[in-house]
C-alpha cells in the first residue's frame, strides 16, 4: 500500500462546512433531487430556484436566459426569458437513422433554435421552456438517449475518435469507449423520478462509485486511434490512445491531465496538455479510468472550484505521486509508453472507404448549428438514408456504413438536397470551429458563433493577399477564456474577453499536441487581421516546404519555446 502523506481533500478529510458551497449543496441535495420536482410544478416562473439550476446540470440541463432579451426584459421589470439548454448522453457519437428522425422532431416541438453539434460529440437543444423538459426527456428515453451527466460534477460524455481506415480496431476502441461511459455513469435514481415519475427511496448505497459529493469538478474522458487526432486527445482529463500492431489492437497509452479552462482574472489558471504515462491493455481501460476519477474524487480541490479540475489535482500532487497512488489503486504498473504518431487534428473530409469496403461522408456543419433550413434539408436527406450517423468532435455530421451500391444513391440525394457541398467546404471552413457564446452562453463575453461567417470571409481574404488561399490554418473562436472549443490548441485562435475583443493565441499545432501561446489582448476583429498580416507575410515567403503556420511560428523563433508540447513524446 502507498505511503503517501499529500492533503486529501475530498469530502471525508475535510469538515463540509470549510468547503465550496458547491460541494454542501450536493450533500444535501439527497444524490441530485433537490426540489428540481417541485421547481417544475411552479408555473409562477420560467426558471428554477438556484439550487434546483445547479442541481439539473448532473441531469444534463443548463438553466440559462436570452441574452439579446435580458436588457429589454429588465427595463419592463419582467423577469428574464429563462429557457434551458438540454445536452444530450451520447457516448462517441453514434446514431441511427431513426434517432436522429426523432432528435429532428423532438427539436421542432421543445426547442426554439434548431439542433447544435457540440465539440464532444453530442447534441444540445437550445431554449427549450420548462414545461417542456419532462415531456423532452420521456421521448428521448423511448429512443434510448438520456441526459444523465451530459453537464455537472461528474464523468461527462466520453469522445471517441474513428480511424475508418482500421474500421474493425474503431469498432472495438468505440465498444470500450461505451462501456467507460456505462461504468461511470452516476448511479443515483434521482434522474429516473425527475423526468420519468417513476418512484423510489433515497439510499445510501445509490451512488457507490461517486458518494454524495460526486467529483470536484467535471471530468472528461476521449479515445482516439492514431495518426487522426479527431477528438484533441491532449484535452482530455484521461486520454486513451489506441496502439495497433499486426492490424490488432493491442492496448493504449494512457494520458492523463488535459484541460483547456483558463480565467483572465486568475494567474493561477491555465491550459494543460495531458501527460502520456504508460501503456495498459485495452480491456483495462474502463477499470483504469475508473481508478483515475476515483483520485480524482478523494484528491481534488473541493474549496476553490477554479483550481477543482484534475489538471490542478496532478500538478499539486506530482506526477510520481500519482503515479504512485495509480500503482496502489489500480494494482499493477502500466507498462512504458509505445510510440505513436498524430499527423491531423480534423475530421476527414468528403468521400472516404473503410478497410471493409464500407463508405463515410463527413458533411461539414459550420459552429455545428443545424439552423432550420439545413434542419429541412437533413429531415429530407434522412427519410431515405440507410446508414447510420456519427457526430464528430469538430462539430460535423458523418454519414457512415454506406454500402458501396448504395453510394451513388447518396451522393444524389445528397445533391438534389443542396447538401452536396458540404462535403467540400473550403480547407479554411473545415479548420475553424467556434463555440456557442451569445446570445445563450451566460458565460460568454464577447460573440463566437455568430460572428464566424463575417470574420472566416475577412480572414480568408487576407490569406488571399498573401497567396496563402490554399493553405489550412487551424482557427478556433470562443467567446470567453474557458475554451469549449479547445482553442488553445490552434493555430490561430481568438478568446473573448468583452463585447467585441479578443485575446490573440498564436502557434498550437495541426496535431493537437502544443499550446498556443497569448500573442496579443483585447483585439477588435480588425486588430486581428493587422497583426496577423505581417506573420502571413513572413510566412508566405519563408516556409518550408508544406509547413503548417503554428509550425513555422515555432520554427522561426516567434513563438519562445515556453509553451509545454507531447511532441517529444510521440516521436519517442
Ligand atoms: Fe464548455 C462551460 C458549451 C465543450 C470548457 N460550456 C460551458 C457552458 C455550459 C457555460 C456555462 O457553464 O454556463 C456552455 C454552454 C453554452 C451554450 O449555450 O450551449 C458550454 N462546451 C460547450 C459546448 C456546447 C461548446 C460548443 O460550441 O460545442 C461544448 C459541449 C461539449 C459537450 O457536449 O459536452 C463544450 N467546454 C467544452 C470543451 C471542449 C472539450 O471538452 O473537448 C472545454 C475545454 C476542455 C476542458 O474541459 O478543459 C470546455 N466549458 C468549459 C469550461 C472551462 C472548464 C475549466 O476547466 O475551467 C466551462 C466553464 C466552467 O465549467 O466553469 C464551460
Ligand atoms: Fe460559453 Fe465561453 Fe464556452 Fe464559449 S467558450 S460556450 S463563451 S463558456
Amino acid at each position: 500500500m502507498t505511503t503517501l502523506t499529500i492533503e486529501r481533500q475530498s469530502d471525508i478529510s475535510q469538515p463540509l462546512i470549510e468547503q465550496h458551497s458547491n460541494e454542501q449543496l450536493k450533500a444535501k441535495s439527497h444524490f441530485l433531487r433537490g426540489t428540481i420536482r417541485e421547481g417544475l410544478k411552479d408555473s409562477t416562473s420560467g426558471s428554477l430556484s438556484h439550487d434546483d439550476g445547479l442541481l439539473t446540470k448532473f441531469h444534463g440541463i443548463y438553466q440559462q436566459d436570452n441574452r439579446d432579451t435580458r436588457q429589454h426584459r429588465l427595463i419592463r421589470k419582467l423577469e428574464p426569458h429563462y429557457q434551458f439548454m438540454v445536452r444530450l448522453r451520447i457516448p462517441g457519437g453514434r446514431l441511427t437513422k431513426q434517432q436522429w428522425i426523432e432528435i429532428d422532431r423532438l427539436s421542432r416541438t421543445y426547442s426554439s433554435n434548431g439542433i447544435r453539434i457540440t465539440t464532444r460529440q453530442t447534441i444540445q437543444f437550445h431554449g427549450v421552456g420548462k414545461q417542456f423538459l419532462q415531456p423532452l426527456l420521456m421521448s428521448l428515453e423511448k429512443i434510448g438517449i438520456d441526459t444523465l451527466a451530459a453537464c455537472g460534477d461528474d464523468n461527462r460524455g466520453i469522445v471517441c475518435g474513428v480511424n475508418p481506415d482500421e474500421s474493425k480496431i474503431s469498432q472495438q476502441v468505440y465498444k470500450l469507449a461505451k462501456d467507460t461511459s456505462m461504468q461511470l455513469l452516476p448511479n443515483t435514481a434521482a434522474y429516473r423520478e425527475t423526468w420519468y415519475d417513476s418512484s423510489s427511496l433515497v439510499s445510501q448505497s445509490e451512488e457507490p462509485l461517486y458518494g454524495e459529493t460526486y467529483l470536484p469538478r467535471k471530468f472528461k474522458i476521449g479515445f482516439v486511434i492514431p495518426p487522426d487526432n479527431d477528438i484533441d486527445i491532449f484535452a482530455q482529463d484521461v486520454g486513451f490512445i489506441a496502439v495497433i500492431e499486426k492490424s490488432r489492437l493491442i492496448g493504449f497509452n494512457v494520458c492523463v491531465g488535459g484541460g483547456m479552462g483558463q480565467l483572465d482574472s486568475r494567474q493561477d489558471s491555465y491550459p494543460r496538455l495531458s501527460t502520456p504515462i504508460g501503456f495498459i491493455e485495452a480491456s483495462d481501460a474502463p477499470i483504469i479510468a475508473e481508478v483515475i476519477m476515483g483520485i480524482q474524487r478523494d484528491y481534488g480541490d473541493r474549496k476553490d472550484r477554479h483550481r477543482a479540475r484534475f489538471k490542478y489535482t496532478l500538478d499539486r500532487i506530482g506526477l510520481d505521486n500519482f503515479q504512485e497512488l495509480l500503482l496502489s489503486r489500480f494494482g499493477k504498473s502500466l507498462a512504458p509508453l509505445k510510440p505513436y504518431k498524430f499527423t491531423h487534428n480534423g475530421d476527414k473530409l468528403g468521400w472516404n472507404q473503410t478497410e471493409d469496403s464500407q463508405w463515410f461522408a463527413t458533411l461539414h456543419i459550420q459552429s455545428g448549428r443545424i439552423n432550420k433550413h439545413l434542419q429541412d434539408q437533413l429531415h429530407a436527406f434522412f427519410q431515405q438514408y440507410s446508414g447510420e450517423v456519427r457526430l464528430t468532435a469538430n462539430q460535423n455530421i458523418q454519414l457512415i456504413n454506406i454500402p458501396p451500391y448504395d453510394i451513388y444513391d447518396v451522393a444524389r440525394r445528397l445533391s438534389d438536397l443542396g447538401l452536396y457541398e458540404r462535403l467540400i467546404p473550403s480547407n479554411q471552413e473545415a479548420v475553424t470551429l467556434s463555440c456557442v457564446a451569445l446570445p445563450t452562453c451566460g458565460l460568454a463575453m464577447a460573440e463566437a458563433e455568430r460572428i464566424t461567417p463575417d470574420f472566416l470571409a475577412l480572414f480568408d481574404d487576407l490569406k488571399r493577399q498573401y497567396s496563402l488561399q490554399k493553405t489550412p490554418i487551424t482557427l478556433r473562436i470562443t467567446g470567453c477564456p474557458n475554451g469549449c472549443v479547445r482553442p488553445y490548441l490552434a493555430e490561430i485562435a481568438l478568446t473573448g474577453r468583452a463585447p467585441g475583443l479578443y485575446n490573440l493565441y498564436l502557434g498550437g499545432s495541426h496535431r493537437g499536441d502544443r499550446l498556443a501561446t497569448l500573442h496579443e489582448r483585447n483585439l477588435s476583429q480588425t486588430q486581428v487581421l493587422d497583426a496577423l498580416a505581417p506573420l502571413f507575410d513572413l510566412y508566405s515567403t519563408d516556409h518550408i516546404n508544406n509547413e503548417h503556420f503554428g509550425d513555422f511560428l515555432h520554427r522561426s523563433n516567434f513563438i519562445k519555446p515556453s509553451s509545454i508540447s507531447n511532441q517529444s513524446i510521440q516521436e519517442r
